[in-house]
């Protein structure tokens, strides 16, 4: 077998965002683009060299062409095992089991998460370590020093190897082997939850579902697990055959997004008792009752108040994290329950010490994920299995369940404003104004609320003491209302600034308000903060979730 070196020059644009390299699928087509990303990879995970690599992608168009180059290339980097899903499709979660059930060196996933796809959609391919998360932001940051200087790649000159059946191939020193994509993640699933209580609710239709997974990757997943395992009935789950361009569709778990489930859920007393979606590569989640949303930081805080009541997490929780932009709520069960509660960076990689290091069993975020210590990746099939256990468990509605939890630990209403398509210099631009605007907010009092912190987030790791600058601008005020701006991090075109707006409420006579109208003066006060109209010409947002 013939190893090749390819010249090539390196690409200016190669830095990761939150989650990995994510460009339009246009860019990764030019010639030597995605080799030299890989092989940038590569001189920096050395530790694949002689072990084993989990491959696979959430089915987006490209997926496949790219897994074809990777395997030629982890060949020729001597790598000796790589597993990869078959027709090249692993959900995220599932790359993070089977690096860990296997103790992988670490695993490759192709996707752009909840962007769309299709010729002119977006790819993107980040790596994940031995622990099964997504690589530290010191390893980003060396590959992408590393991409700036690459001047060669290495690819052994091999045939495509066949994807669409399970099977082995032995290639020089590499074993290929083409595995199931869901039937080990399936299995975790089921020595974490009550699969028979579940069943007994699901399969004699006492209680219905709805799953969409939005043509996504968690099609499959979805059918063996709901379906097979659990027997709930042939119309519980929707757009269940992953497509390339995701049926034309966003694969974003979101109420404007996910609107055919929205439609069945906000049907009256004939809607199915959950209903829930999951993204491009299977980590977000949404989850819905009865015409009733249940916000992802609410989600994190429910979660956590109720955990000891699954088998899976009897013994009690360690500890909870969530990202700085996700709401307060869990911070107020952490409270209660006496446990720590970690305030984190946007983006999963930042949980990972915290979980290796035993300090917290859940997680999650407001971006639609949440996620325990079973793996080190956010996953939504385990959320819904979570939630669907929970209501089994307490034999309550999610509106119910929501709506005690509201009264005994408060209600955060909370929101966030998507200003997207900005001008990349206007939005940093607007950020340095931020910046240089709360130096001197502390005290000051906007819309009759008292400001009492006001900063640029920096977070240091309590395990590796490691410091992250600039996460966000964060305003809190004396009666718990909270603003947050930050820039996101998994676009791929100009900047999107994104505003989080929260307010706290204990009264429950007050638990019925409508989200924006509660949020009301925060709004107000962000648009006057950031200047967005003087700035942008903007003063509403695009998306409101
Ligand atoms: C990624 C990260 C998440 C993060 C989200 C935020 O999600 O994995 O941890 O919360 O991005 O995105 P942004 O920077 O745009 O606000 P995913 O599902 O896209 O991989």
């Amino acid at each position: 077998m013939n190893i090749q070196k390819i010249s090539s020059t390196p690409f200016s644009d190669q830095k990761p965002g939150t989650s990995g390299l994510r460009k339009k699928v246009t860019v990764f087509q030019t010639a030597h683009y995605l080799e030299n990303f890989v092989q940038a990879i590569f001189n920096v995970a050395t530790e694949l060299k002689g072990n084993m690599l989990i491959l696979g992608g959430d089915g987006r168009y490209y997926n496949t062409s790219a897994i074809q180059t990777i395997l030629k290339m982890a060949v020729a980097h001597g790598v000796s095992h790589i597993k990869v899903g078959t027709n090249g499709l692993l959900s995220t979660p599932a790359v993070s089991h089977l690096i860990r059930k296997n103790s992988a060196a670490g695993g490759i996933i192709l996707t752009a998460s909840h962007n769309p796809g299709g010729p002119a959609g977006d790819f993107g391919i980040k790596f994940n370590s031995a622990n099964g998360g997504p690589a530290e932001t010191k390893f980003t940051d060396q590959v992408y020093t590393g991409s700036q200087h690459i001047n060669q790649y290495s690819i052994a000159e091999i045939d495509d190897v066949a994807l669409n059946e399970s099977g082995t191939f032995q290639v020089g020193d590499t074993l290929i082997e083409i595995i199931d994509p869901v039937c080990d993640y399936a299995d975790l699933m089921e020595e974490i939850f009550d699969f028979d209580k579940m069943k007994a609710l699901l399969d004699g239709a006492t209680l219905n579902i709805c799953f969409d997974a939005m043509h996504a990757i968690t099609g499959p997943y979805a059918t063996e697990i709901f379906q097979r395992r659990l027997g709930a009935s042939n119309d519980s789950i929707i757009n269940a055959t992953p497509l390339e361009d995701f049926g034309g569709g966003h694969p974003d778990p979101n109420l404007i997004y996910a609107k055919e489930l929205v439609e069945r859920l906000y049907r009256g007393e004939e809607s199915p008792d959950l209903g829930a979606a999951s993204d491009g590569d299977g980590d977000r989640y949404m989850l819905l009752g009865k015409s009733f949303f249940v916000n992802p930081s609410d989600c994190l805080a429910i979660m956590t108040a109720n955990a000891h009541l699954l088998s899976g997490y009897k013994q009690g929780l360690s500890g909870v994290a969530r990202s700085l932009p996700t709401s307060r709520a869990v911070d107020k069960v952490a409270a209660k329950l006496k446990i720590e509660c970690y305030e984190t960076p946007t983006g999963w990689k930042y949980f990972g010490n915290l979980l290796d290091d035993q300090r917290i069993t859940l997680c999650g975020e407001e971006s639609f994920g949440g996620g325990s210590d079973h793996i080190r990746e956010k996953d939504g099939i385990w959320a819904v299995l979570f939630w669907l256990n929970l209501i089994t468990v307490k034999q309550q509605s999610v509106e119910a369940i929501t709506r005690a939890h509201w009264a005994e630990f408060g209600r955060h209403y909370y929101s966030r404003h998507d200003y997207e398509g900005l001008e990349s210099g206007t939005a940093e631009q607007l950020m340095k104004g931020l910046r240089e605007r709360v130096k001197r907010l502390k005290g000051e009092t906007l819309n009759g609320h008292t400001v009492s912190v006001s900063d640029d987030f920096s977070y240091i790791d309590p395990v590796d003491h490691s410091v992250t600058n600039h996460q966000g601008i964060r305003i809190i005020f004396d009666d718990e209302s909270r603003i947050v701006f930050r820039l996101s991090g998994t676009g791929t075109e100009g900047a999107t600034l994104r505003v989080y707006l929260e307010r706290y409420e204990a009264n429950p006579d007050l638990h019925d308000l409508e989200t924006q109208a509660a949020l009301a003066d925060m709004i107000a006060i962000a648009v006057d903060l950031a200047e967005l109209k003087a700035r942008c010409g903007r003063d509403q947002p695009d998306i409101i979730t």
